[in-house]
């Protein structure tokens, strides 16, 4: 018997649209009768960072408990604090296919209308690599912060090496589970990050993803890197969309202290080269490298922002010092038709 899930318009207590009806998908794929949800992830990723609340961090709830949707709302608060009013309104009228709200319109109007972050030169890299660095992405007193916070998250002193390998729950590899924080907030909020991402969207109509942090320190002999080796965080069976993914150097990070890794201009490729495999082949278990990649170094304060379709992974730090970093993309409205660049 299929299951009829509620409406993307159905609200609870917190009034936050499609959340009852994320809530009721879980508890009907826990007891293995999935609905069919064909391309909403989008949606559910754009209410999650709407709350401020991660994808996984949400998965991994909703899969082992949230009994009742009203559990799953008080988990919300608890996690990432009551509801931001004004990202209520922008998800309701966004859902409802309403036009934006009015102040929201006009602070996305602001913008657009401030100075280009990204040069022609930048755009023109953009199109041609499928990747761009903007530069002092955040003040230095933001990044020192962020810095600290994370250091102190998995109990790392940065001039103690035996301190950088402690383990923790909150640490998967090179990535570390911490999201709500208001050190972290700080690139979120950021007009200038914000900007860039507007530049490349061809629109300001954007939410910023709640997304983790990573610490990864030199390999040693009983610390092999983890991964993740070049890789997509695509569904490339399904028809492919237009998107951005985006890193945040919190320090000085030369090619070989675990740079971000992309196969520049693939975006060009993807396509085209998935139809060259043989049925059934996975393009993960392809030999990514041979198809030409290249570590991104960058400075602290450096965001390094690359189109979803490049392969793109880390590689093992052989450097002296942890990359410390945080992972950060802006997403576009679901439903809007953007003017993108490339
Ligand atoms: O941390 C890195 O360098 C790679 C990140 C990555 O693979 C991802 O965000 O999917």
């Amino acid at each position: 018997m299929p299951v009829s899930l509620p409406s993307s318009t159905e609200t609870g207590a917190l009034g936050v649209p499609h959340l009852k009806r994320m809530w009721a998908f879980a508890v009907a794929a826990r007891s293995a009768t999935e609905p069919s949800r064909p391309g909403e992830e989008r949606l559910d990723h754009q209410v999650l960072n709407a709350l401020g609340v991660g994808l996984h961090q949400t998965w991994e709830y909703l899969m082992h408990n949230a009994s009742t949707f009203e559990a799953f709302e008080a988990w919300i608060v608890a996690t990432a604090g009551t509801p931001d009013p004004f990202n209520v309104e922008r998800l309701r009228a966004a859902v409802h296919r309403e036009p934006c709200p009015k102040v929201a319109r006009a602070w996305l109007d602001a913008i657009e209308a401030s100075p280009p972050v990204l040069s022609d030169a930048d755009l023109a890299h953009w199109n041609e690599h499928g990747y761009v660095v903007l530069h002092d992405a955040i003040t230095e007193a933001e990044r020192q912060a962020a810095v600290k916070t994370i250091c102190a998250h998995v109990g790392a002193d940065l001039e103690d090496p035996e301190s950088w390998y402690r383990s923790s729950t909150d640490r998967h590899g090179i990535m570390v589970e911490l999201i709500q924080h208001s050190a972290l907030d700080a690139a979120r909020r950021s007009p200038r990050i914000h900007k860039a991402f507007a530049q490349l969207w061809g629109t300001a109509d954007l939410w910023p993803t709640a997304d983790r942090c990573g610490f990864h320190p030199p390999q040693r002999q009983y610390c092999p890197f983890p991964g993740p080796d070049l890789h997509w965080d695509l569904d490339l069976a399904a028809p492919l969309a237009f998107d951005t993914q985006g890193i945040l150097y919190f320090t000085d990070t030369p090619a070989e202290q675990g740079a971000l890794t992309v196969v520049p201009g693939f975006h060009h490729k993807l396509p085209d080269w998935l139809t060259t495999l043989e049925p059934g082949v996975d393009p993960h278990q392809q030999d990514l490298h041979a198809l030409g990649s290249k570590p991104i170094a960058g400075r602290a304060g450096d965001l390094v922002i690359w189109h979803a379709w490049l392969p793109h992974g880390s590689r093992p730090n052989l450097g002296e010092r942890p990359r410390i970093v945080q992972y950060i993309t802006h997403a576009a409205t679901v439903g809007m038709t953007t003017a993108r660049a490339g």
